[in-house]
C-alpha cells in the first residue's frame, strides 16, 4: 500500500518553475498533443504554460527503450507520434498508437518503474519532469482515481480487468448531471459517448413506426450508449433523466482504447436487447 506522504507533494519540495526555451511552433505542437489528452483537462491557463515551458522535445529512434521496469522514474511522456509496446516481466501488455501518455505511475507512487517501454517505430515524445508532474498533473490525476476507484471495482463489465486498466478509465471519465427529465441520449443522434450511471434512474423509451415502447429503466452500476459505439449506427433508444441522475461517460476514442477487452462482454450483452424489446408489447 501507498503511504499518505508520497501521494501528496511534499510541502518541503521547492518548486522553480522550468522553463525550457522553445519555438512557437513547438508550443503549438504541445498544445494539439495534450490538447488531446484528458489528464490536462483540470489544468487552469497558468498551469497549461507551466507544463508546456516544462517540457521537453525528445525524438526517439526505432527499438529505443525509454523505459526500464525496475528504474526510478524520472520524467512522465506524452505521444506526440510514433509506437510503442509495454511489456511487464517481459511479457507484451500493451501498444501506445500515436496517442497517450505513460509514466506517471513510478512518479505518482515514488515506486520503480512498473514495465518497460520499447518504440516501435520513430516517435516524438514530450517529456515532463518528475517535480512539475507532480506539483501540476498528479493532483487531479490521484483526486480522479480515487473517485472512481470503489465505484469502477464494482462494476461486473469491468471486473476483468487489471487495476490499472480501471485507473486508466478514470482517468477518461466525466462526471455529469442531468435533472428530472432531461434527455441523455437522444433516438437518431450520431453517438459519441458512452455513459455508466454513478447514481439515480435513467428511463430508456424507443419510437417506432410512430408507436413508442418503453423499456426497463436503469439504475446506479447500469451502463448505456454503447451500441451506436459499437456499430456505428445511430442512437436506437431515448434516454431520459428518471429524477435527479449522474453519469460517468467516456468519449468515443477513450471507449475504443480502454475497454477493447470487454468489448465481447460488451457485443453479447447487446444481444438481450432483442429479447427484452421482442416481449415488449
Ligand atoms: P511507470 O512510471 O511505472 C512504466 O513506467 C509505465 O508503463 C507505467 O508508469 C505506465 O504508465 C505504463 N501496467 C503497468 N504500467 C503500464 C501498463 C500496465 N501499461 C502501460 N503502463 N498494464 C497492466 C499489465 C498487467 C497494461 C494495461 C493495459
Amino acid at each position: 500500500s501507498v503511504s499518505a506522504e508520497s501521494m501528496s507533494p511534499s510541502k518541503t519540495e521547492p518548486f522553480v518553475p522550468i522553463v525550457i526555451p522553445k519555438s512557437d511552433e513547438q508550443k503549438e505542437r504541445i498544445n494539439v498533443t495534450i490538447a488531446k489528452n484528458i489528464l490536462f483537462r483540470g489544468c487552469d491557463e497558468d498551469q497549461m504554460h507551466n507544463v508546456v515551458d516544462a517540457m521537453m522535445e525528445k525524438k526517439v529512434g526505432l527499438g529505443e527503450e525509454i523505459i526500464t521496469q525496475g528504474a526510478v522514474g524520472d520524467y512522465f511522456y506524452v505521444i506526440e507520434n510514433g509506437t510503442f509496446d509495454v511489456f511487464v516481466n517481459g511479457n507484451k501488455v500493451h501498444t501506445y498508437n500515436n496517442e497517450g501518455c505513460f509514466g506517471e505511475l513510478a512518479l505518482m507512487y515514488n515506486s520503480p518503474r512498473a514495465a518497460t517501454i520499447t518504440s516501435t517505430s520513430e516517435a516524438t515524445v514530450w517529456a515532463l519532469d518528475r517535480v512539475t508532474f507532480r506539483r501540476i498533473l498528479m493532483e487531479n490525476t490521484n483526486r480522479k482515481r480515487r473517485m472512481y476507484e470503489s465505484f469502477l471495482e464494482e462494476l461486473k463489465l469491468l471486473s476483468s480487468l487489471e487495476p490499472y486498466e480501471r485507473a486508466k478509465i478514470a482517468d477518461a471519465l466525466e462526471s455529469r448531471t442531468y435533472t428530472d427529465g432531461e434527455v441523455v441520449i437522444q433516438q437518431g443522434d450520431v453517438g459519441d459517448q458512452f455513459y455508466i450511471i454513478e447514481s439515480g434512474e435513467a428511463s430508456v423509451s424507443k419510437t417506432e413506426d410512430g408507436v413508442e415502447k418503453t423499456f426497463p429503466g436503469l439504475k446506479k452500476g447500469d451502463y448505456f450508449g454503447e451500441l451506436a459505439l459499437l456499430t456505428d449506427k445511430p442512437r436506437q433508444a431515448t434516454v431520459k433523466a428518471n429524477g435527479k441522475l449522474k453519469v460517468a461517460t467516456l468519449g468515443k476514442a477513450a471507449f475504443v482504447r480502454l475497454l477493447g477487452p470487454v468489448v465481447d462482454i460488451l457485443k453479447r450483452n447487446t444481444e438481450n436487447y432483442a429479447q427484452i424489446q421482442a416481449s415488449i408489447h
